[in-house]
């Protein structure tokens, strides 16, 4: 009798149930802030060989010199659309490193380097900003298909798609996955809603990253959900949804690897909440983070960013140095300047082309568009 009065007592106390959803979801964290390991039991379970965590750490820093250059080039006017990513590379590139070439990846429009990762030809990248057609085949240098959907523009989206064709994995009994990003942002979309529903409702092979890195282009995070984690929506589905420091490659790799496991396994999707910070603006038309956060608080987070971290970690072990990161890097832009040649020299889209490539099936007016620039060689 005790226990149900108790119980109901519980139940109708509201301050309760706001602390208990904030109780209820502790980051993930292996690799601290200063570069220790403060769970060894983790690392291990990460089984990750020296190799591996060379090139998690190779995979984060091409994607720092990609964003580093991508920035220049737009402020030159030579990329079309970009969307940084510095500070995110954990997040990112040690989350992606967990799948493999069969699992389906569905990225945002700042997930460009996730991409690569798979294999996509960088020139491909430059010309996707550019929106030439030539940058929307997904497939490799020597033509074999790259298992990734279109960066998507529209938030959220993606995670209805990643739905789908987790549910086609499933349904065909495949050893891969569906893995999707989107932002906080994305969040607070219906299609977020939408796609971990359908998934989780029919337990998809499907691992759902949510990079919370505070701002949906100026609007902070606290202003779109009252929820004090992201995660917790995950919840709403019946997912396990898990909160991981998103500048910690260890931990980011560790959740990413067991999250495809359980869901490969048939148990359905899981949701991952990667803590994280754009360090620099939403995109490089012109947005001026000064004018909604303090440079006080993007200076900390700089502190707190992946690299440094995995550069100290992997020092103290002795596989890394200066010497060998330098020519990485050297490495690195000499490969970025061959492709940013092989996208200069691609044949200029026509307007013709790109009509043709808006519908299967055009109709009647764009039919006799095509054909009127054509014969104008235009
Ligand atoms: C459905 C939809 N609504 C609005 C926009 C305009 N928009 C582009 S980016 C963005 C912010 C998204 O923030 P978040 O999901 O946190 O991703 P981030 O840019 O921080 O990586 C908005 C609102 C859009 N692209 N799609
Ligand atoms: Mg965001």
């Amino acid at each position: 009798m005790a226990n149900i009065i108790e119980l109901n007592q519980k139940i109708l106390d509201f301050d309760y149930q706001v602390q208990a959803q904030d109780d209820q979801f502790p980051m993930l964290q292996v690799l601290n802030n200063a570069g220790e390991i403060i769970d060894e039991d983790a690392l291990s379970r990460a089984e990750l060989a020296d190799d591996d965590l060379i090139n998690i750490m190779k995979r984060m820093l091409w994607s720092r010199q990609l964003d580093i250059r991508s920035t220049k080039l737009a402020k030159q006017g030579r990329f079309g659309f970009f969307a940084p990513t510095a500070g995110q590379e954990a997040s990112q590139m040690a989350s992606s490193y967990a799948f493999k070439d069969d699992d389906w990846l569905f990225p945002g429009y700042r997930d460009i380097p996730q991409i690569v990762a798979k294999g996509w030809p960088i020139w491909k990248a430059i010309l996707w900003s550019r929106g030439h057609a030539k940058g929307n085949e997904y497939t490799t240098e020597d033509d074999k298909p790259v298992n990734s959907w279109f960066p998507q523009i529209i938030i959220g989206a993606q995670y209805v798609e990643a739905a789908g064709v987790a549910l086609g994995l499933k349904k065909r009994h495949k050893d891969a996955v569906a893995y999707a990003y989107t932002g906080d942002g994305g969040t607070s979309q219906g299609d977020f809603y939408e796609g971990i529903n359908f998934a989780s409702a029919y337990k998809a092979n499907a691992v759902f990253f949510v990079q919370n890195n505070g701002f949906a282009i100026s609007t902070p995070r606290t202003l779109q959900t009252a929820a004090p984690h992201l995660a917790a929506k995950g919840w709403s589905a019946g997912l396990p949804s898990l909160v991981v420091d998103g500048n910690d490659p260890i931990a980011m790799y560790l959740a990413a690897k067991q999250a495809r496991a359980w869901s490969v396994a048939g148990n359905g999707p899981v949701l991952i909440e990667t803590m994280t910070d754009r360090l620099e603006p939403h995109s490089t038309a012109g947005d001026d983070p000064l004018r909604y956060r303090q440079q006080a608080d993007i200076d900390d987070w700089w502190k707190k960013e992946p690299l440094i971290r995995m550069r100290t970690f992997l020092t103290n072990k002795g596989i890394w140095n200066e010497t060998l990161e330098s020519a990485y890097i050297d490495e690195t832009n000499t490969l970025i300047d061959e492709q940013i040649k092989i996208a200069d020299g691609v044949e200029k889209q026509k307007i013709s082309d790109f009509l043709k490539h808006t519908l299967e099936v055009p109709g009647q007016v764009m039919q006799e568009q095509i054909a009127k620039f054509e014969s104008e060689g235009k």
